[in-house]
């Protein structure tokens, strides 16, 4: 273990956390003749893909979308063998990238950062890994992740219970085996909606304990289809131009330009008919222009996918349980399904409304419910979620110029610019932090969009002969007001998600991402750079 006396590593640039944003970070800093070091909490690198492997696990965006596009050749030599990728075959295209663009040497594993101050005299960060060792570093990118700080809620007794236990973000690299068990599935989002089929098969019971339905679309996973990956292939390179002017950063959408009220109803029913059986949420999210502004609108589409759940689930009182009705569709993230709502017609699976009975604690044999009713299981599989979009910032010590804690900065929710930068911390950077539109958009699509910003400006900073970069307050308070109020004219703030922390108890209800769509925004933070970082403060 280093002692806080060893002398520190001197860098240009600290990035922490080496998932996607990371690894084309160092690539980019490296390729800018800048020193850059990588610091990885896991033993391996991927974030996200390196933590959940579940069963199931797998990208809810088709891959051939979801995937680096700074390098044609990488583009064109990888094979992702399905629609949608699982989580190995992610975690394999990743090593790859290390491999190929030979980052490893500038990555350090098994590494948490546990506190960043800045030395407002010197104009450097240090950092300190848990292990005590500090880094000096000009500037610091946190790539710290969306969805990486993983959430059991505060049960009474958990740590009384006699079986194992596992929450989905941390799950083990060996696997489980549920064969011959009685399983308990706490949670009903898009994880535990991947994971509950494939459990389901495998155990001699499997309970469900839901507190919330979501709405869930059938993914229609298939093998890669040779024909639409040779033109995909093809076409890459307008491709990304196509993207950067959509919603969601993914391409060959039309825009929508009609009002879902507009149409006649067979006419949008055969639309969302045609929706439901191409799979995936991208087409849902693109059918109409007012689908996630007007609740009418919303309506009409919620009630199609209603009428599918109780076509396909059996038991009518299973069917109207798993019925959303507390959110319109689309404010929360939709889910993607194979076989998810048929499982529950299965003999060995139980529904367990907690709404109506929430979950009272844990006993060593299981699971008790604030009625009394208790349910015996072998295993239980947390699949609660994360403390998004904040977690992971905020469980690091980070102080900015004048001492104050990031922490603390946002007690009443985050405030960033473009969710690029915080006010009061100079030369820190974050990668698809809140009030930017990275988790409501085709994440490796934002992840690239943001790096390149950062490098670009650091790039202009050298040209400049500058070392320091800090949002303005006033800029800050500006863009945070406009991030509320374009999330204000849409549904989203409708549903108890984690977009407005409501998974968390005592997080302060604020709209976290930037949904005005990646073209807008990344409109602006190019128009910021052109003015010549209008909004920040630049020094020498
Ligand atoms: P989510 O979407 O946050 O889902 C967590 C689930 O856990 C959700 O169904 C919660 O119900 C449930 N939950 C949380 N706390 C409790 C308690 N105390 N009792 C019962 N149920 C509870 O996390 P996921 O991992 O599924 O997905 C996260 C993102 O990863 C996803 O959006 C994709 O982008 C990938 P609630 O809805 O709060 O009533």
């Amino acid at each position: 273990m280093a002692s806080s006396t060893t002398p520190a590593i001197t860098l240009d640039v600290a990035v922490v956390g080496v998932g996607l944003g990371g690894l084309y970070a160092l690539h980019k800093l490296r390729g800018m003749g800048l020193t850059a070091r990588g610091y990885e909490a896991g033993s391996g690198i991927g974030g996200t893909w390196f933590w959940n492997r579940y069963p199931g696990a797998r990208c809810d965006i088709e891959s051939l979308e979801y995937s680096y596009s700074f390098s044609d050749e990488l583009q064109q030599e990888w094979h992702w063998p399905e629609r949608y990728a699982t989580q190995p075959v992610i975690l394999d295209y990743i090593n790859h990238v290390a491999d190929k663009f030979d980052l490893r040497r500038d990555i350090q594993l098994n590494t948490r950062i546990g506190e960043a101050r800045f030395d407002a005299a010197a104009r450097l960060w240090t950092l300190r890994t848990k292990a005590g060792e500090a880094i000096r570093a000009r500037y610091v990118i946190m790539a710290t992740g969306n969805l990486s700080t993983p959430r059991v809620p505060d049960f009474k007794g958990i740590e009384g219970f006699q079986g194992k236990w596992y929450h989905t973000g941390l799950w083990p690299a060996e696997g489980v085996d549920f064969t011959g068990q009685a399983v308990g599935v706490i949670g009903t989002g898009s994880t535990a909606i991947q994971m509950i089929p494939l459990i389901a098969a495998q155990a001699k019971h499997l309970y469900v304990f839901q507190r919330t339905p979501n709405f869930v679309l059938p993914a229609r996973n298939a093998p890669m289809d040779p024909e639409r990956e040779r033109q995909h292939r093809a076409s890459y390179a307008e491709r990304v131009i196509d993207a950067r002017q959509t919603a969601f950063g993914v391409s060959g959408v039309p825009i929508p330009t009609q009002s879902a009220l507009a149409v006649p109803e067979a006419e949008r029913r055969a639309n969302y008919e045609a929706m439901w059986q191409a799979g995936g949420t991208i087409p849902l999210l693109n059918c109409y222009n007012d689908f996630l502004v007007d609740e009418r609108a919303n309506q009409t589409a919620a009630d199609f996918v209603r009428e599918k759940i109780r076509a396909v689930v059996k038991d009518p009182k299973v069917a109207a349980l798993l019925t959303p009705h507390d959110h319109p569709i689309g404010a929360k993230r939709l889910c993607l399904d194979t076989g998810y709502y048929e499982t529950f017609n299965r003999d060995n699976v139980t529904l367990v409304d907690v709404r109506s009975d929430p979950i009272a604690g844990i006993t060593p044999q299981g699971v008790r419910l604030a009625g009394g009713a208790d349910y015996r299981v072998d295993s239980l599989a947390f699949a609660t979620g994360f403390d998004a979009m904040t977690g992971a910032l905020r469980e690091i010590d980070i102080r900015g110029a004048d001492g104050q804690a990031l922490a603390e900065a946002w007690e009443g929710g985050p405030l960033t610019y473009l969710g690029l930068m915080v006010a009061g911390f100079p030369n820190l950077f974050m990668v698809t932090g809140p009030g930017s539109p990275g988790v409501k958009s085709q994440m490796i699509h934002s992840i690239e969009q943001h790096v390149d910003w950062i490098t670009d400006c650091l790039a202009a900073l050298r040209a400049k002969g500058l070392t320091t970069i800090e949002a303005t307050e006033a800029a800050q308070a500006d863009w945070v007001d406009h991030v509320n109020k374009v999330a204000d004219r849409t549904l989203y703030p409708r549903a108890n998600s984690w977009y407005v922390g409501a998974n968390i108890p005592g997080k302060p209800r604020v709209f976290m991402p930037y949904v005005g769509g990646v073209a807008a925004y990344r409109r602006k933070c190019d128009e910021v750079a052109a003015q010549g970082y209008a909004g920040f403060v630049l020094a020498d």
